[in-house]
């Protein structure tokens, strides 16, 4: 993990200083550093009659499993960790399937209007592909496995309106509220096949972690703040997300607070380098999909939530005077988990942005 971590920021540094080299004395109105790092939604508030379009694209890798913040075995979990609804002999005493991998592509593509110089509109339209491959252990005990699987799901994910309201704004230093609507657009009931301990092949609704929907309107509360001096910027965002509503399958997923703040530094007006800290802590999930009752640690609903600490290493860059393009590069500094789950690995974001 780490040497593959090693290798990927040194070619992002040396792209960089290929690409500074490249586009250093291009003049415009649009500086590369003006907007946050690109994996910050809603960083920025546009002036009046401005509109914008975005498409960013986000990929996570998942491996392993943590219990807390320490990391499990597969076998310790097939053998220890209870299976909530166990009903022996039809359902075992601990979960007898335990994840491997998982990898998570979202598509986000963003409009953004201002219809007065302190109210920016924002809707967003996300599409998710969601893969985990499995292990399945043999019956009701030990630690014979039977083999592995793979699932799957992609779709329609939730949709967001969001309004970005102007606080204060001396030029240097500018604070916006953030006042969001997650519209629950996608489908919280998917299904794939699985294999089972007693060596069945059964089509079966997918944990709550592999559906791409929460199924619950949310409404998203915070602030952002940006500061510019000179080469230099810098800001704080505070999101909180909680669900309005039970979904249709009877739970609703934990509430989200999210802080992230960073630091940018403009190499030249097309190009500035980012560094941000962002922390999130989620709660489980309430209440349960009656449906969803597999041996699976992605199955309980106490397995979702957690504490995460991570850290990003990003580049905007402004192309032809008004093409943005931009990426950053995230890793955990400390994760700690609610129950057992899978371990964040790597996440990274690429995205366009075009005003207009
Ligand atoms: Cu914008």
């Amino acid at each position: 993990m780490f040497k593959h971590t090693c290798l990927t920021l040194g070619l992002i540094a040396t792209g960089l200083v290929s690409f500074s080299s490249l586009a250093d004395t291009s003049h415009s109105s649009t500086r590369a550093i003006t907007h946050a790092p690109i994996g910050v939604m809603g960083d920025h508030t546009h002036s009046k009659g401005e509109y914008m379009m975005s498409y960013r694209m986000m990929n996570m890798e998942m491996s392993g499993n943590l219990q807390g913040s320490k990391s499990i075995s597969n076998a310790q979990i097939a053998t220890s960790v209870a299976n909530p609804f166990a009903n022996p002999p039809m359902s075992p005493p601990t979960v007898r399937v335990v994840p491997q991998d998982m990898s998570t592509q979202m598509h986000m593509l963003g409009f953004m209007y201002a219809p007065t110089n302190n109210m920016t509109l924002m809707a967003m339209i996300n599409y998710v592909d969601k893969d985990m491959s499995l292990t399945t252990y043999q019956g009701g005990m030990g630690t014979n496995t039977l083999g592995n699987f793979d699932t799957a799901s992609s779709g329609l994910a939730d949709s967001k309106l969001a309004m970005l309201y102007r606080l204060f704004d001396s030029g240097k230093h500018k604070l916006h509220a953030n006042i969001g609507w997650i519209i629950p657009t996608g489908s919280e009931e998917e299904t794939a096949e699985v294999l089972t301990p007693m060596n069945m092949r059964m089509t079966m609704r997918l944990p709550y972690g592999m559906q791409l929907s929460s199924g619950s309107h949310q409404g998203e509360l915070g602030l952002t703040y940006n500061g510019f001096y000179d080469q230099y910027s810098w800001g704080a965002q505070g999101l909180y997300t909680s669900p309005l509503n039970d979904n249709d399958q009877e739970y609703k997923v934990g509430d989200k607070l999210q802080m992230t703040a960073w630091a940018a530094y403009a190499v030249s007006d097309v190009l500035s380098t980012s560094a941000r800290l962002k922390y999130s802590h989620s709660g489980k999930i309430r209440g349960m999909d009656s449906i969803i009752m597999a041996p699976v640690t992605t199955a309980n609903p106490a397995n979702y939530g957690g504490e995460m600490l991570d850290l990003a290493l990003g580049f905007n860059t402004v192309v032809a005077g008004k093409h943005r393009l931009a990426f950053e590069y995230q890793i955990p500094l400390s994760q700690d988990v609610n129950g057992v789950q899978m371990e964040m690995d790597n996440m990274w974001t690429v995205g366009y942005q075009l005003a207009f």
